[in-house]
């Protein structure tokens, strides 16, 4: 039971760190991302949760402008992007060019 206990405020404390890979939930609803802008860490990955009605088709822009495209997430369906390079990207939705966000990997 103690070295439970230990694992347990051993975890915690790893997640505090910084350069400790993350993955941080983002919303799709209404047609829009449930923020314009996140700023990760190198490692981390957006996890992008489609809470509408219809589909996402997300292209990931690098900064050169080349897209990623991740796919067609029908309703319900998640899609975990992993950032494992710095820099500024740009998420657009080309069903729903209005859906875009900026995430920028320090
Ligand atoms: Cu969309």
């Amino acid at each position: 039971m103690k070295s439970l206990i230990a694992f347990g405020a051993a975890a915690v404390f790893a997640a505090a760190q910084p350069g400790t890979a993350a993955d941080i939930s983002i919303d799709q609803v209404n047609g829009q991302f449930s923020q314009p802008s996140e700023t990760l860490n190198k490692g981390d990955a957006l996890i992008l949760v489609n809470k509408d009605s219809g589909p996402h088709d997300i292209n990931l822009i690098d900064e050169d402008g080349d897209p990623t495209d991740l796919g067609v997430q029908a309703p319900g369906v998640s899609v975990k992007v992993k950032f494992e390079d710095t820099g500024v990207f740009k998420l657009r939705c080309t069903i729903a060019p209005t859906m875009s966000m900026s995430v920028r990997v320090n």
